[in-house]
């Protein structure tokens, strides 16, 4: 254990002579905290993430500065050069191996306990694709289980994802400071033959042609924001040919409603593809970028679970607000502050809004003077304006 201490913090030093740009004393100070609690984790994910980067950077010197800092950090804090020409190129992302095999295994044994509270959408008006089209498969539907982040400890790995330390930096840099879950997560299983789903979304919407403000992809002086980021935790293999999640690359940046026929992959199905991932990978993808699914054609149950995520001021749900104006009770059991934070409802950062750190554990609070918030309660008599 000791050795694998010494050894990460002799490649800090090794980091500072080759790169000041990318690891900064006030960094390398926090680091060897961090590497006290997170060893053991960040070994096993070191090697994931290794050979995440190796596919992913083609240039050699891409990845010498990529290796430089995930030997370092284990993770890098900031979403990289080459991670945001992607997502702004494709619409959407692949993370590798963000979940380690256990993980995977521990988040489908729970999956498990709750199979038979499943919700089959076998009825027409739950269909999401048109019968005798390519999206609607063999007649069975496709399952949806709700509830992720409420089954107390056997939510503890769903409950990660909201403040993932490798998906933090592409959260910061997709959605910025201050980003909060928008919908309610949920768990898509599709057996052997299951519909999958016609394609929808976009920043202009495919169906309509209509600007879609709720869901839209911007890059503006080189920030990327997207009004809705959705992000599928992948629980089983999907490879070529095995169906599940489709999308159309590129199209967030589309300005026209698609052609006829296109939505149902009953044309121009070669502009559609399949991306090959496998369990404990992410994707991410803007839901201005179109997208959906194809029909199951693996004996073995296609999982993914679903979670949608939103700029600080950015709303679409509204299950932020049940009855008691928060999120459902039991999804607060347990929790970090971090991932607390993730469950703010919408409103600007400077209005006391809980910001997390580069370290993935650490929250500040964005404010303005007290002066400022005292006339705010003289004249209006509340808190907040
Ligand atoms: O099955 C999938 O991965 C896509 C599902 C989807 O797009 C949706 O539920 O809105």
């Amino acid at each position: 254990m000791n050795a694998i201490l010494a050894c990460q913090r002799t490649t800090i030093t090794k980091a500072f002579s080759q790169s000041r740009k990318l690891v900064t004393p006030l960094v390398a100070s926090r680091l060897s905290n961090v590497f006290a609690t997170k060893e053991h984790n960040q070994k096993q994910r070191n090697c994931s993430y290794q050979n995440n980067i190796r596919s992913l950077y083609s240039t050699p010197t891409d990845l010498e500065e990529v290796e430089v800092m995930s030997e370092a950090l284990s993770y890098p804090i900031k979403m990289s050069e080459a991670e945001r020409y992607l997502f702004d190129l494709n619409g959407y992302i692949i993370i590798r191996n963000v979940l380690t095999p256990e993980e995977v295994a521990a988040a489908n044994a729970v999956i498990d306990k709750h199979q038979a509270e499943m919700i089959e959408r076998k009825e027409d008006a739950l269909r999401n694709a048109v019968k005798g089209t390519k999206m609607y498969g063999n007649g069975t539907g496709r399952k949806d289980l709700g509830g992720v982040l409420e089954w107390g400890e056997d939510s503890k790995i769903f409950k990660s994802i909201l403040v993932h330390p490798r998906l933090l930096p592409l959260f910061h840099g997709i959605l910025g400071k201050g980003y909060r879950m928008d919908h309610l997560p949920f768990l898509i299983a599709q057996d052997k033959g299951a519909e999958g789903f016609a394609l929808h979304g976009g920043t202009v919407d495919c169906s309509t042609g209509m600007y879609n403000p709720e869901l839209a992809y911007t890059c503006h002086n080189g920030f990327i924001r997207s009004a809705l980021l959705a992000c599928s935790v992948v629980l089983t293999d999907h490879d070529p040919g095995f169906g599940g999640f489709c999308v159309v690359p590129g199209s967030h940046k589309s300005n026209f409603k698609m052609p006829e026929g296109m939505v149902d992959g009953e044309k121009y199905s070669e502009f559609i593809q399949q991306p090959a991932t496998k369990a404990g990978d992410v994707v991410l993808f803007s839901e201005g970028t179109v997208h959906g699914a194809l029909p199951w054609t693996q004996d073995t149950q296609r999982r993914v679970c679903l979670y949608r995520f939103s700029p600080a001021t950015n709303v679409y749900g509204r299950s932020y607000f049940t009855e008691n104006g928060k999120w459902p009770e039991k999804m607060y059991e347990g929790l970090t502050d971090a991932q607390r934070a993730v469950l703010e409802p919408p409103y600007a950062n400077r209005l006391d809004r809980p910001e997390i750190g580069d370290d993935a554990e650490a929250v500040s609070v964005s404010t303005r003077n007290e002066r400022k918030k005292q006339h705010d309660r003289e004249m209006f008599g509340t808190k907040y304006f």
